[in-house]
């Protein structure tokens, strides 16, 4: 037979799925339902090689749940609003509306090019007014049921991109984007409460265990729940300003208060704010600390400063003992009561704060076996567990007993009419700011009229579409320098008003996506809640890790929101949570140390090794560390190069088989090339089959020889072990398995070619259905090269609509042969293993018998004897 090409066979059954529209699912299917997404792509312009692995492990999952008999939505869309299709208007003069339309084009193209199994049908972008319509009634929804609020909050301010970016989008103090050094603004913005949910968000992570453990934890350390006590220190009125008595703080070791050795406020507190009006120089220090930003990533980094603002506070538990107060560039206003007490021998930036002031410490904690006399801070904090020391009444408790003792005292002391104690739980988390300065977003569906203030779009006027005659000559939201858009009446009183310019963070339009592709067609509510109901959650959700955090969570909380203002009835939208690795590849250098594409560069391998050389002139390339894959380091592959070279499948399956999908894989030519010999391997081996199975008998035979036997075996197996290796994502195993399989096929194959005369019909038959279970064993992974061999094989119909092949359970029962099992030369039991055990498996078993266990009585093992098929002898 001929060489099977791909470039031939891939376009044509793409257009048969198409035309058929075989991959529809439809609202009013009766069979149960499986909804697998893939996190939908930013059109940027290309699909990268990332993408594809992404939506092929989706499509493998998709694929395989519609054989099983479920109706399956795999559906796909645009998460399409964003800063690039401003950055592209700016530099390259195109509208960002025709900027992103066209790229999706593009890229709609190249997906379609990888013959993924996607319900098309239910496609949108979150830029079509149809989309974030019902993203504007939602925003008003929640208005009303009080998730939405404008708050005056200090935000975070990415002076290069000129927007306000959420706590989540600065990384390490810089824009997440831009990466310019983020400013700290107050602003009026809008917000999602999503700290209504804190506690909720928190519990229900418990019961998603279809999630990585690693995402869970994130999301648990990024809500940061944490329990204790805040406490009135009262100040001693000589050294306060008028008007101020007392000294909230928050802390979560009451524990420590006998190591306390000063107090530290931050530099926006009131307290620090009635200093400064009577002391210039500690004015001047807020304003220089205030200039770094108070974002934790910053205040974490920068060194510890403080400003003695010659306030002393009082010891709750001893009148005599004071305090110095200062103002401290580490201490957050967004947390706790933004003040605290520093106790430097438990917490490092406490003690880095006292070594630099000459402050001092005290341990009060002491280790188990440590002799509290000799026991020192100088550099590093202690906070482990131990006893209390230098702590007077708590001295000899445990940390948990003191922080008790101390908190039952406080709150049940009396200073006026409160307790100096108060139990508190405290969240990390922020309500979600989601106001951002920019034209490319879903509009904010507000009117500000200077009579009636903040006035709601009536949602009888929705959408409010952005214009689309917008310039970019001037930096800042092109939205608020339209000349016309925002100067509107005021729905209520009818006077002059004009509309909230900031657009809503992006991040809003993927956090409901998945919910309205449920049913896209709904043009009167976000969704048909029946419908909405039935499909959610997804069973399986697909995604890099790099959105465990932020996307996750918002997508989590915005459920909520939706199910609390009637959109849909679960909390949860993810069931099954799966994050993929990421794709990564050599980097390759010129001498002159500039990057140079894989693309351009030749592997030489020889006596000496591996040796890269560039195509083009034949110098020599050094080959640098595997890293992700990134333009800057030229080290990319384009998935329309090797869809052009090598065909979809053939990238499917590399990426499929090359490492467990959690992780990442090393994109390699010459692992490529190796699924590409594979594809023609299965070509040839299928046509083989369905010429030898012309000698087949239509019906069963009856009876099956030694041969037909192990063959059928071989395909149920293998048909067991891919059909559970797939619901658990362990596709490399399964393709390990379906390449087992395949060798035990062409051994059958092989014989059958060196004898004369024609097979004997039981071995026919079981050639032909072996093939038939090979084929739609590899169909999910490689679809198109799956239809070409149904058809080889004379199949009805496409095999993407085939039903997945049935199990015969009793084939799966392995042969098995029985070992004596000996200890030094002395019979101490027998073991049963498969006969197709090996060796390291026959001595796990062995080694796991209690009787040996017993007879080498704790004695290591120094070597075991294995005679094939008859003893197993264990010397110690
Ligand atoms: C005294 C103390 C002693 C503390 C000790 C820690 C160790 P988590 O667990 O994250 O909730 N803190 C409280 N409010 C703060 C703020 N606004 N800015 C900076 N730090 C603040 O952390 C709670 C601890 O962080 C609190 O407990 C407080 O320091 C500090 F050996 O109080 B601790
Ligand atoms: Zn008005």
């Amino acid at each position: 037979s001929e060489r099977y090409n791909a470039r031939d066979s891939e376009p044509r059954w793409q257009r048969q799925w198409d035309q058929k529209a075989i991959f529809a699912s439809k609202n009013d299917d009766p069979r149960p339902k499986y909804y697998v997404l893939e996190m939908f792509p930013y059109p940027s312009g290309r699909i990268h090689i990332g993408h594809v692995r992404n939506y092929t492990l989706g499509d493998v999952l998709a694929r395989f749940m519609r054989a099983k008999g479920f109706n399956v939505l795999h559906p796909m869309g645009w998460d399409a609003f964003g800063l690039p299709a401003e950055n592209a208007a700016i530099e390259r003069k195109v509208a960002p509306k025709a900027w992103t339309y066209d790229n999706i084009a593009a890229m709609k193209k190249q997906l379609q090019s990888i013959g993924l199994s996607l319900d098309w049908s239910r496609e949108f972008a979150t830029c079509d007014p149809s989309y974030y319509k019902h993203q504007q009634k939602m925003f008003l929804d929640m208005l009303r049921a009080g998730l939405a609020e404008r708050e005056k909050r200090k935000l975070n301010w990415d002076p290069v991109d000129m927007t306000v970016l959420a706590n989540e989008q600065v990384i390490d103090g810089r824009g997440w984007r831009s990466g310019a050094v983020v400013e700290q603004r107050e602003m009026s913005q809008w917000v999602f409460k999503i700290t209504k949910y804190s506690q909720e968000l928190l519990d229900a992570l418990e019961g998603l265990d279809r999630w990585p453990d690693k995402v869970r934890l994130m999301q648990r350390n990024w809500i940061g729940r944490s329990e204790g006590l805040l406490i009135r220190f009262a100040l001693d009125q000589a050294t306060t300003p008028a008007g101020e008595s007392e000294l909230k703080i928050f802390t979560t070791r009451p524990d420590t208060l006998f190591g306390a050795k000063f107090m530290a406020i931050s530099a926006d507190h009131p307290l620090a704010q009635a200093a400064a009006a009577k002391n210039p120089k500690l004015a001047e220090f807020i304003a220089e600390i205030k200039k770094i930003g108070t974002a934790q990533e910053i205040i974490d980094t920068a060194e510890k400063q403080g400003f003695d603002t010659g306030i002393r506070a009082v010891h709750p538990f001893d009148p005599s003992w004071k305090l110095p107060v200062y103002v401290a560039n580490f201490v957050l206003m967004e947390y706790g009561t933004g003040a605290i007490f520093g106790c430097p021998a438990h917490d490092q930036r406490d003690l880095d704060f006292v070594n630099k002031y000459a402050l001092g410490n005290t341990p009060v904690v002491c280790p188990e076996g440590q002799d509290p006399k000799s026991f020192v801070i100088t550099d590093t904090a202690y906070d482990g567990e131990g006893r209390m020391i230098n702590s007077r009444f708590l001295d000899g408790m445990s940390i948990e007993q003191a922080k008790e003792d101390v908190a039952k005292r406080l709150e049940n002391e009396m200073r006026g009419n409160a307790p100096v104690g108060e139990r508190q739980v405290n969240f990390r988390l922020r309500d979600w700011g989601i106001s951002r300065q920019r034209y490319w977003g879903c509009p904010i569906p507000i009117i500000h009229c200077p009579t009636c203030d903040v006035v709601p779009v009536p949602d009888d006027q929705l959408p409010v579409t952005l214009p689309e005659d917008v310039s970019f000559d001037k930096p800042g939201n092109a939205l608020d320098h339209h000349p016309t858009w925002k100067h509107v009446s005021c729905p209520k009183c009818g006077g002059k008003a004009q509309r909230e310019t900031d657009t809503m963070d992006t991040f809003v339009d993927s956090s409901w996506y998945f919910a309205r592709f449920t049913d896209p067609w709904n043009a009167n509510a976000p969704t048909t809640p029946a419908v909405a109901n039935r499909m959610l959650p997804i069973d399986q959700y697909i995604g890099g890790v790099e959105h465990a955090i932020l996307h996750l969570l918002y997508s989590r909380f915005f459920t909520r929101a939706m199910k609390a203002t009637g959109h849909v009835n679960m909390s949860e939208p993810f069931a099954g949570m799966f994050t993929q690795g990421m794709v990564v590849h050599e980097t390759y250098q010129k001498a002159d140390g500039s990057w140079v594409q894989p693309a351009e560069v030749k592997i030489e391998v020889g006596g000496n090794g591996r040796r890269a050389v560039l195509m083009a002139t034949g110098e020599d390339v050094t080959v640098g560390p595997i890293e992700k894959m990134s333009k800057s380091k030229k080290n990319t592959v384009d998935p329309d190069d090797i869809i052009e070279t090598y065909g979809a499948d053939v990238a499917r399956w590399f990426m499929l088989s090359d490492s467990p999908p959690d992780r990442d894989v090393i994109w390699s030519d010459e692992r490529v090339q190796g699924a590409s010999r594979f594809v023609q391997r299965l070509w040839r081996l299928v046509n083989e089959s369905a010429e030898l199975a012309k000698a087949a008998p239509a019906a069963r035979p009856a009876a099956f020889g030694a041969d037909a036997l192990a063959l059928r075996k071989a395909a149920h197996g293998a048909l067991d072990k891919v059909s559970s290796g797939i619901e658990r994502l362990h596709f490399n195993v399964c393709l390990a398995h379906i390449r087992e399989f395949t060798n035990a096929l062409a051994e059958v194959l092989g014989q059958e070619t060196t004898k004369t005369g024609t097979p004997t019909p039981d071995v026919a038959w079981s050639v032909k259905e072996a093939a038939i279970i090979l084929v739609q064993l590899f169909a999910p992974m490689m679809p198109h090269l799956a239809e070409e061999c149904w058809v080889v094989l004379g199949q009805q119909g496409l095999i993407s609509e085939a039903s997945w092949p049935q199990i015969e359970r009793d084939l799966l029962i392995e042969d098995t042969v029985t070992l004596v099992v000996q200890v030094n030369g002395k019979k101490r039991g027998e073991v049963t293993v498969a006969t197709a055990a090996q060796n390291p498996e026959i001595e796990a078993a062995v080694l796991a018998l209690d009787a040996v266990k017993l007879a080498l009585d704790g004695k290591p093992v120094r070597k075991v004897i294995i005679v094939p098929k008859r003893i197993v002898n264990v010397v110690g």
